[in-house]
C-alpha cells in the first residue's frame, strides 16, 4: 500500500505521540552496483526487505524501509548502483539512484572495503560531493578485507569527498551496523515520525513477491541467464481457511533459448527456483505459500521505456 492510500484508510496513521527530542529524517544509500546497500538495509532493519545477490542490477527498485524505535526513525532509501548505462532500464536505474540523493537528510556512500576504489566508486562520488546533505562513507564488507586493505581503503575514502564520518562495518556479520544506526540517528533534525509504526516499507506486497522470486532466479542461474528476467505476479489470492496464499507468477526471459535454461532438465531448475523462493515467500508473508511459476518470452522488454515501467522499475 502506498503511504496516501495508508493515510486515506487511517487518518491516525502515524500520528502516535513522539517524545521530546525525537529525530527523524532520510538516509540515502548510494554506492556502485555491488558494493552492500541492500545488505546494509537489511542488516539495518533486522530482516530481508531488499534483495541481493552479486550480480549487476539486483535492485531495481529506488525504495524506502523505516527503523523506527523510540527516539528515532530512519527512513532508509535504497537505490539501484549508480553506473554507466548500457541499456535503456540502465538509464531509468541512474535517474532513480540520483534522484534519490536530493531530499534526503543524509548521504551514506557505501565502498567495498576489499575492491580497489575505480572509476565507478569516482563517479559516484562525484555525485555525492555535489549534494548539500550530511555526508557519510561506510567502508563495507570489513569480514574479508585484511587490516592493510582497510588501511589504504580508509586512506582513499578519505579523499573522495567532504565527509563528516567514515565508518567501517559488515552487513554480513552485523559488526558496526549498530554503530552506524546510531551514526545516522544523530545526524537527522528533529521531527515527525513520517512512516506509521506498523509499516516498515513502501514497497507493496505484490511488488516484494516478485522481488523475492527474481532474487532466486539471480541466485540459481548466474551468468548462464544474465540480469535479463523480470518477474510478473499474474494472480496474488489469500485463502483465509487454508491460511494459504496463492500465488502465480510469470518469469519473463528475452529470447526464446532462455526458456530452456530456466526450466531446466525435467523442469529441475524452476522446480529449485520455486522451492526456495516459496521459504523466503513464507516468512515474508507468515502464510502457508502455493507458489505456481511459468515462463514466457518477451522480446527486448529492458529496451522497451514503457515495459520497464509496467514491470515496476525505474520512478
Ligand atoms: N562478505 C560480505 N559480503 C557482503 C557483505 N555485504 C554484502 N555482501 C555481498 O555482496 C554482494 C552484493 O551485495 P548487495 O547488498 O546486493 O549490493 P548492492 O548492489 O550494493 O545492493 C552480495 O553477494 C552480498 O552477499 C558483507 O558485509 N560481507
Ligand atoms: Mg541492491
Amino acid at each position: 500500500m502506498d503511504l496516501d492510500a495508508y493515510f486515506a484508510e487511517n487518518p491516525m496513521g502515524g500520528a502516535s505521540s513522539t517524545p521530546p527530542g525525537f529525530r527523524s529524517g532520510f538516509v540515502a544509500l548510494v554506492g556502485r552496483p555491488n558494493a552492500g546497500k541492500s545488505t546494509l538495509l537489511n542488516a539495518m532493519m533486522g530482516k530481508k526487505i531488499a534483495i541481493t545477490s552479486d550480480t549487476a542490477q539486483t535492485t531495481r527498485h529506488r525504495f524506502r524501509a523505516a527503523l523506527t524505535t523510540e527516539d528515532h526513525q530512519i527512513v532508509i532509501v535504497d537505490t539501484p548502483g549508480i553506473h554507466k548505462p548500457h541499456d535503456a532500464l540502465g538509464e531509468e536505474l541512474n535517474i532513480s539512484a540520483e534522484n534519490a540523493m536530493t531530499d534526503v537528510d543524509v548521504v551514506a556512500m557505501l565502498v567495498d572495503a576489499t575492491k580497489p576504489i575505480g572509476r565507478g566508486d569516482e563517479w559516484v562520488a562525484a555525485r555525492v560531493r555535489a549534494a548539500t546533505c550530511k555526508k557519510l562513507c561506510v567502508l563495507t564488507k570489513i569480514d574479508k578485507a585484511t587490516p592493510d586493505q582497510l588501511q589504504s581503503q580508509m586512506a582513499a575514502a578519505r579523499t573522495l569527498a567532504a565527509w563528516d564520518a567514515i565508518v567501517a562495518l559488515s552487513a554480513q556479520e552485523g559488526n558496526g551496523v549498530d554503530a552506524f544506526i546510531e551514526l545516522v540517528a544523530e545526524s537527522l533534525p528533529l521531527g515527525p515520525k513520517w512512516f506509521p509504526d506498523d509499516m516498515d516499507t513502501d514497497l507493496t506486497e505484490e511488488v516484494m513477491v516478485a522481488e523475492f522470486i527474481r532474487e532466486k532466479v539471480l541466485l540459481n542461474y548466474r551468468d548462464e541467464v544474465p540480469h535479463s528476467i523480470g518477474v510478473g505476479i499474474e494472480q496474488m489470492e489469500y485463502v483465509r481457511k487454508k491460511d494459504l496464499m496463492r500465488i502465480f507468477a510469470v518469469i519473463y526471459v528475452e529470447r526464446d533459448s532462455q526458456k530452456g535454461i530456466i526450466i531446466g532438465n525435467k523442469g529441475r531448475a524452476i522446480r529449485q527456483v520455486g522451492i526456495e523462493a516459496r521459504q523466503d515467500l513464507e516468512s515474508l508473508l507468515g502464510c502457508r505459500v502455493f507458489l505456481d511459476l511459468s515462463v514466457k518470452c518477451k522480446k527486448d522488454w529492458r529496451r522497451d521505456a514503457q515495459q520497464i515501467r509496467r514491470f515496476g522499475y525505474g520512478e
